[in-house]
């Protein structure tokens, strides 16, 4: 079992998935999708609603290095899921989750062993000294555009072409196979406490984001009525910056899952990419009330 006291290492959260795994294998299952760049596993951990044809959520944190509280705050909620069954509405028991807490594992543990603030994967390639991709520029949809890098030396470097690195390819591939299930796509990032949703890659809006602008406010109100922060919903190239070959624009435009989100963790700055452990909890907790609410949403 886990605390969520403090930070963990890789290896410690797949432990912690496997043992969810074999304690409950009645309804919680978990599968290495794909490997990364250098070996390392990628798991998924998926909750089931145990009934045929349930709508799908996905869920994942952890794609860039440096924001451990993405990793940290999904492990919660799958903490939350699992082990607090009892206390979930059947809204929300109704629902396969599906989880990746770290999508990029080599990039996390090299944040922990040599540069904290490291952001992207580990790839190395010919005629570079400089290392990684961004993981959040490689996806295939409107991939190289605005806000991407061509260059591997920069940190939002895109990659040699779309989905080129496996830590992306692995997980498209793995939604693509079931994408018609899924309703809702959440990828936690930090920070700045934000619920963005598309399009990312230009200041555009698709033709139903007022769906994503209702259910977005309706999920920042959960966080606060449950002592939580402050998140501002908006787009995000709007709101942050046009950045394209993001995976909230992939899933929007390439799966076609209709409830798209990008969320930025804690906080707005004071502590940055370095939030204290102290914080993982409350972070938790606000980001499991926009789970749920995004839920009942896209049950109803
Ligand atoms: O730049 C990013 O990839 C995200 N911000 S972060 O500080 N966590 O790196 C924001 C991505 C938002 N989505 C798009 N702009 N498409
Ligand atoms: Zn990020």
């Amino acid at each position: 079992r886990l605390t969520f006291e403090h930070y963990h290492r890789l290896a410690d959260m797949h432990g912690f998935l496997d043992y969810l795994g074999s304690t409950k294998s009645d309804f919680v299952s978990v599968h290495t999708i794909g490997q990364s760049v250098e070996g390392r596993a990628i798991k998924l951990i998926k909750i089931s609603s145990s009934k045929p044809n349930a709508t799908a959520f996905w869920i994942d944190g952890g794609i860039h290095a440096r924001e451990w509280i993405a990793s940290a705050t999904v492990l919660y909620i799958i903490n939350e899921l699992v082990e607090n069954r009892d206390n979930l509405d059947k809204e929300i028991l109704d629902i396969d989750f599906y989880i990746i807490p770290l999508m990029n594992p080599d990039g996390y543990e090299y944040s922990h062993e040599q540069e904290r603030l490291w952001r992207k994967n580990r790839r190395r390639s010919f005629g570079s000294f400089c290392v990684g991709t961004d993981l959040n520029r490689n996806w295939a949809y409107e991939w190289g555009g605005q806000g991407a890098g061509k260059y591997q030396c920069q940190e939002i470097y895109a990659g040699s072409g779309p989905l080129s690195e496996p830590e992306t390819k692995s997980v498209a591939n793995f939604i693509m196979e079931r994408n018609s299930k899924f309703k809702a796509f959440v990828t936690f990032h930090s920070y700045g406490q934000y619920i963005l949703y598309p399009w990312g890659h230009a200041k555009r809006l698709p033709s139903d984001s007022e769906d994503m602008d209702r259910v977005g406010r309706i999920a920042a109100a959960a966080m606060k009525q449950n002592g939580g922060a402050t998140y501002t919903v908006g787009n995000s190239a709007a709101l942050l910056y046009p950045a394209a070959g993001s995976s909230d624009d992939w899933a929007k435009g390439i799966a076609k899952i209709k409830y798209s989100y990008t969320i930025e963790l804690r906080d707005t700055g004071r502590h940055g990419f370095i939030l204290p452990a102290s914080q993982i909890k409350i972070s938790g907790k606000e980001a499991f009330a926009a789970i749920k609410a995004i839920s009942k949403e896209i049950q109803s």
